[in-house]
């Protein structure tokens, strides 16, 4: 029997997005959500975590008719062990992006590279200082060695204790010390994840969700923290700009080239190259106005933060960017990069290049970026792009219109500099009431769900509660669609909210970076709980990904959740097939870490959850309504 296909209306909230599904229909093109009708009803077992390949003993799939794997492994272990590796999973692909910035920053001071340098050099010596590295009467170069250095032993296992676990309130350490989850190397926690998994190890559910919980407090506090401190050192801290969002970013008359991925290292020498006079002539000799660049995704929010510039769209829009024909070139680093996206590009005229050799894609050109030839790589991807405008065929050329403004660039520094400083506005405003809480808004677009519908909502229905919202990631379009991220939006808040963001001439939404720069957000937390000498898990903060789908999303809500932050999920990960595994994300870590998940796919259901999480907090510090 052949299944009903979902209306494109309720494919996603937006008018972009449903104009490009039904042409990508008229062009015969599939899109995830089509791979999705394909790929349901999905298998029961893997859903609820109940499937093993650990060994060819099996794979083995528990049942009431089989509760034991062949070497006696229950669901419950079972259960444990596949959260475990697929939140390791998303912590070594933060952390492994984080290791590459090291080495960006190693080769600057080292002088291996011309294409690079130190943008806020301030910012270097703070965080040199911050880890007792001497910085007084030295060279910059100098303290960037030691720099990298510190951050690279946070990989291994020569030390005790990350360093950027000076951040962190004594009240939870004391937690982790106690629990015996302390993170100790990035590296070390991921490497030790696969070795309890392996057939015969850790055989206890509860431990093993313990290690997951110690291997997301390294991607948290270290691969992820040293990701946006050196992006920030390396492209300069960000600051608040306009941009502009939505697939109209996409210009007709010029060459139009995409950046997707995560890490800016690429994509920062992509900014200069069409900036350069010279191919900017070349693209005029080749018939087209000019070079236009645009972001997917979090490289997107990357450049979005620091260059103002444009976001095409998040994770569901990336193919349907290509289905406006008008696209050359896509470049990509690495992460949530759909395969489909060379497939698709080939329907069209748009290229697809690949930089990184860990993330090369069949049918995709390959130009790999070294930190010595970052600019001239650049500069070559550009000229090819120009090359392919030629290519467009105009008949098959639509673009939604219009663009939605939005402003960005809301960094930890930023914050304490609109409050002169110190966190003393913000602390009295959440005393007051005026401000009753901050959660956290994160993560990406999932074909299970309208695009979008729960993010936005979400998002909103907090704001109406005075609850200040950060968002980073995907979030951080459908948001800045939703027009929430200007100061006009304080006009969606209440009133206690309105209030201090007037004041402040800041959106009741701020858009703090890509998904590594949660990290910010744990920052924030931290330095909010020193600043009341009280644990992280006692303020009344929470986060939130209604419609999260990566390894990675996993990763950040375990974190958060680890760290003492309330987290909801609009789904959960593929645990239900464990009681034990799912009464302890759901209950038990509460008693245990002071957070714990909260699942609930309604936003505004959600809504209601993470309000009373944040009235108890209110009322267990004392603070009235
Ligand atoms: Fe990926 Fe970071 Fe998710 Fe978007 S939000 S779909 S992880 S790009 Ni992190
Ligand atoms: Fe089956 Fe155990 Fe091997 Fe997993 S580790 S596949 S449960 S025998």
């Amino acid at each position: 029997m052949a299944k009903e296909r979902k209306p494109i209306e309720e494919k996603s909230i937006w008018d972009d997005a449903r104009q490009m599904l039904h042409k990508a229909e008229r062009d015969g093109i599939d899109t995830a959500w089509d791979r999705l009708e394909h790929q349901t009803p999905h298998c029961t077992s893997c859903e609820s975590g109940l499937s093993c390949r650990n060994c060819t003993m099996g794979p083995c799939r528990i049942s009431k008719k089989a509760p034991l794997g062949v070497c006696g492994a229950d669901g419950d272990v079972i259960v444990a062990r596949n959260f475990g590796r697929f939140v390791s999973g998303g912590c070594a692909g933060h952390s492994d992006h984080g290791r590459d910035c090291i080495e960006a920053l190693h080769a600057v001071a080292h002088g291996l590279t011309e294409d690079y340098s130190i943008k806020d050099e301030a910012k270097l010596l703070r965080i040199a200082s911050e880890l007792k590295i001497s910085t007084e009467g030295r060279l910059v170069l100098e303290v960037a060695k030691d720099l990298c250095n510190e951050f690279f032993a946070n990989y291994g296992s020569t030390i005790d204790e990350l360093s950027f676990l000076c951040r962190v309130p004594e009240k939870r350490k004391q937690i982790w010390k106690n629990l015996g989850i302390t993170p100790r190397g990035v590296d070390r926690e991921i490497a030790e994840m696969m070795h309890r998994t392996h057939m015969g190890c850790d055989n206890d559910a509860a431990n093993t969700m313990l290690h997951t919980a110690r291997t997301s407090l390294a991607d948290g506090w270290a691969g992820s923290m040293i990701a946006t401190e050196i992006s920030d050192i390396l492209f300069g801290t960000p600051s608040p700009r306009k941009s502009a969002v939505n697939l109209g970013v996409i210009k007709k008359d010029q060459v139009n080239i995409l950046v997707h991925g995560h890490n800016p290292i690429v994509s920062e020498k992509i900014v200069e190259a069409v900036n350069d006079p010279e191919l900017i002539a070349l693209a005029k000799e080749k018939g087209a106005a000019g070079i236009n660049l645009a972001g997917l995704c979090c490289t997107g929010n990357e450049l979005m933060m620091r260059q103002g510039i444009p976001m095409a769209g998040n994770h569901l829009m990336t193919e349907l960017a290509i289905v406006t024909g008008a696209v050359e070139l896509i470049v990509v680093d690495y992460q949530c990069i759909m395969p489909s996206m060379v497939t698709i590009g080939n329907c069209y005229h748009t290229k697809m290049v690949t930089t990184a050799d860990k993330a090369k894609f069949t049918g995709a050109e390959h130009v790999k970026f070294e930190m010595h030839n970052g600019m001239a790589q650049a500069r070559k991807v550009v000229r090819m792009a120009i090359e392919r405008f030629g290519l467009r065929n105009d008949k098959r050329v639509e673009i939604p219109e219009g663009t939605i403004e939005l402003v960005t660039g809301f960094s930890n520094e930023v914050l304490l500099g609109a409050m002169g400083g110190t966190l003393t506005p913000l602390v009295d405003a959440i005393k007051a009431g005026k401000i009753r809480g901050a959660v956290a808004i994160v993560g990406c677009n999932n074909p299970k769900y309208q695009q979008d519908y729960c993010n936005v909502n979400l998002t909103k229905e907090l704001i109406k509660k005075d609850i200040l919202v950060l968002v980073t990631g995907c979030v951080t379009t459908a948001t800045g669609k939703a027009g929430l991220l200007v100061p006009e939006a304080i006009e969606m808040a209440g009133p206690g909210l309105k209030e201090i963001c007037a004041s402040l001439g800041i959106p009741p939404v701020l858009h703090m970076g890509s998904c590594v720069d949660n990290a910010r957000v744990l920052q924030l937390a931290a330095l909010l709980a020193n600043e009341l000498g009280v644990d992280i898990s006692d303020l009344p903060l929470a986060g939130s990904s209604p419609e999260w789908y990566s390894e990675k999303a996993a990763a950040i809500g375990t974190y958060c959740v680890a760290s003492g932050i309330y987290t909801h999920l609009g789904h959960p990960p593929n645990i239900t097939g464990s009681e034990i595994v799912t009464n302890l994300a759901l209950e038990g870590l509460d008693n245990l870490l002071g957070a714990c998940f909260g699942i609930e796919p309604d936003p505004f259901k959600a809504a209601e959850l993470i309000d009373q999480r944040i009235r108890q907090k209110r009322k267990a510090l004392g603070l009235g309504e």
